[in-house]
Parts: C-alpha cells; structure tokens; sequence
C-alpha cells in the first residue's frame, strides 16, 4: 500500500467549513466571506481559501510516506516523516495568496480565463516544519549554493494530485536553488499550519511553503524534489501564472516570452465593506489587509472616502501590544498587515485603499492597465461603494 496516493474523482474530498464561499466545486475552490477573512491576523485553516488542481490526495500510510530528493545530486535520499521531524523545526508566520486573487473584479473590464476569486484567496498561517535549506544539505547541498557540481540550479517540487492541466499528471513548481539554500528565505516543507497537523484540503502530509512568492510556488502533498538545470516545464510553470501586457490575447499570447511569476506586488483590500454596502451616515469603520512580496513591509496604507481626491492615513498592526514598523525587526516580514481606520461618512461615495510598501512600491490606480488576459495579479486600488441610508438599520 502507497503511503500517499492521489483519487482520479471526487468522491473522497475532506469535509469543509459551509461558510466558505465556493467557486468552483471539482475541483474544490472556496473563499471566506470578506467579513470573515480581516478579523483575524492568523487565519484559522478553516477559512483559509482552499486552491486546488484536482481531487484531494489521500495519505494511505503515514509509515510508508516518503518525499524523494534526486537529479543533479551526487546520492539520490528517500525522507520519512520521521527524517523530516528530526530536523530543526522553526514556525514560519506567512501570508499564502493565490495569483488569482480578486480575478472577479479584473473581469468586470474585459472578460479573462480563470476561476473567480473576490478579495478572499489569500490568508495569513504559522507554518511549522524544516526548513528546505537543512533538508538538501541532506544531499550534499550546502546553504547558499546556486549551482550544484553537476549543474544544478533549480529546485522542482512534484505532487501525486492528478490535475486536467497536466493532462492527469500531478501538479508541480520550482524554485531558484538559490533561494532553496538561503535560510533567510525562510522556504518551508511545513506539516503543521497553526500549530496543528497540515489538513488534507492544505497539503497533509507536507507541503512547500515559499514565502512572499504567489501561492502557486507552494507545492501541496510533496512526492519528489528534484534538482535540475533549467526551471521546472510544468503547465504551472510555463503555460500559466505568467504576466503579460493587455494587449496580448488568447490569439496572439506567446508564452515563452515571459518568466513564471515568483513574488507577489504590493496588495490592499477593504474587508469590512462589501460592495456595494449601504451604511448609517456617521462613522463607519474602514478595515483589511495589505500586503507584500520579497519579504517587503507594508509602510502605510492610504484610504480616500472622497473617490481618491483626498486621502488619510489608516493605522497598522500585525501582533496586538507590538507596534508594527514596516521592515522592523519585531515584525513578521512574510506576513500581511491589518489596517484600519474609523472616519466620518455622511453621504453615498465611493471608498478607496492603497498599500505602499518599504520599496516605495505603489498600487496601480487602474485595473485596465494591468489587465491581462489570465486576470492574475489585480492589485489595482480596492473600491467599495456605499450607501448612506437610514431604513432598515
Ligand atoms: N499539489 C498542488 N499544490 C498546489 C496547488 C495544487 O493545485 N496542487 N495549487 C497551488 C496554488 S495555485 C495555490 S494559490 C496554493 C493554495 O494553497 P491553499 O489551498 O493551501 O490555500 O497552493 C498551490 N499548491
Ligand atoms: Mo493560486
């Protein structure tokens, strides 16, 4: 009996919180209501959006589960739990966010390919596990090694799920083996989230965590790590999760001319307000979250209750008693940021919020020039519409 094996249907897919907001069913795709998400600087792993290729894995056999390292290695390894477990364990607090996040929104404008995400696919989890840079120095590969002896210089994670992109093969990614190498990189195989054993729906038994990189680098149910020369070929990596410019359509789009997308842009999205919200004029409460790749802090977060013709600071705070400095050393610096703020609204308008991160880096104001045509990426200015009304209150 194989310690991990992977369904052809959907017939044993793990229970699941009846909150979520489901969008697509086979496979399963759900995010937390908007309210739900904001409330908390750790996202429970029940609402923490759900982002899957096919049927869930099934682990068989925890005993006989194994994750095998090989290719351009001097021994190939075979690791247990138990020769993962025994490695130093650190607890990693990350922010996941999928690509695809606030996809919906990007369709609005024109029309793009892909399943359709609000501004919930993306949650904020302690990972615990061993750091990927002491498991390959398993294999003879020292920290901070870009390229190995036998040339080496990519770092592909292979999962069991069977998914259609694939064409029933399973779902798969890689990383730059620097970065693999680097601890500061703080990349995870991680099998507890929030303190508990990894559930199915995230990855049970192990799973990669790539911090301030998009969720797609973050291969779920690992079977194989292996170190190769050039960047994994998988669909995943080449046929999607790739930028362009809006010009470039379904009929024109050549995929080898643009790298997979690694780390996330800055991001913001109001979670106290639905769109559209109808209030009680006075004052109304702006909350959410922002967030960076790279590692980078968020330095402030700027909302306007005019349409963006003015703009007011909202505070920010990760840990409660810790006061969050963007960068600062008691900081979680893969992490995302709360912010809020209470102000005076007292007719119908259009509520806006921009994050800036400790690059400088800004929103774009437009989601029109970010468009593309797989709608990944949407972290145009988050705008919720209200209403001031008085009835039924
Ligand atoms: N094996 C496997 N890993 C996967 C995926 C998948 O479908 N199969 N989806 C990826 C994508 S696109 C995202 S955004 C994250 C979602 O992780 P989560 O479901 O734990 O939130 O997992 C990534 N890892
Ligand atoms: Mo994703």
């Amino acid at each position: 009996m194989p310690g991990l094996t992977a369904p052809s249907d959907y017939s044993r897919e793990p229970p699941r919180h009846p909150s979520l907001k489901i969008n697509s069913k086979e496979p399963f795709n759900a995010e937390p209501p908007r309210s739900a998400l904001a409330c908390s600087y750790i996202t429970p792993s029940d609402f923490f959006y759900k982002r899957n290729h096919g049927p869930i894995p099934i682990v068989e056999d925890i005993e006989r589960y194994s994750v095998k390292i090989s290719g351009l290695v001097e021994n190939s390894k075979q690791l247990f739990m138990k020769d993962i477990r025994i490695l130093p364990k650190y607890n990693v607090t990350a922010t996941l966010q999928c690509a695809g996040n606030r996809r919906t929104a990007m369709s609005k404008t024109r029309t793009v390919k892909g399943v359709g995400w609000d501004v919930s696919a993306i949650g904020n989890a302690v990972w615990g596990g061993a750091k990927l840079c002491d498991v390959l120095e398993l294999v003879g590969i020292p920290k901070l090694t870009s390229s190995t002896q036998f040339g080496g210089k990519h770092v592909e994670f292979v999962s069991v799920d069977k998914c259609k992109e694939e064409k029933g093969g399973p779902y798969k990614a890689s990383i730059p083996l620097i970065q693999a190498t680097n601890p500061e990189a703080d990349v995870l195989l991680a099998y507890e989230m929030n303190g508990e054993t990894l559930n199915r729906d995230h990855g049970y038994p192990l799973r990669v965590v790539v911090p301030g990189v998009i969720g797609a680098r973050s291969v779920k149910w690992l079977e194989d790590i292996n170190i190769i020369e050039q960047e994994c070929q998988g669909f995943f990596m080449q046929k999607d999760y790739k930028m362009f410019p809006p010009s470039v359509d379904w009929d024109n789009i050549d995929w080898s001319t643009r790298r997979p997308q690694m780390d996330f842009p800055v991001q913001c999205a109001i979670c106290s307000l639905e769109d559209v919200s109808t209030i009680k004029p006075g004052k109304v409460k702006i909350s959410g979250y922002a967030a960076s790749g790279g590692g980078r802090g968020i330095e402030r977060v700027d909302i306007s209750v005019d349409g963006g013709k003015s703009w007011i600071e909202a505070s920010r705070c990760q840990k409660s008693g810790v006061q969050y400095i963007g960068d600062g050393s008691d900081s979680d610096k893969w992490a995302w940021v709360l912010f809020e703020i209470t102000t005076d609204i007292h007719q119908s308008t259009e509520i806006i919020a921009k994050a800036i991160d400790s690059a400088a880096n800004v929103q774009p104001e437009k989601v029109e020039d970010i468009w593309n045509l797989r709608g990944i990426l949407n972290t145009s200015w988050h705008r919720v519409k209200v209403q001031a009304g008085h009835s039924n209150l």
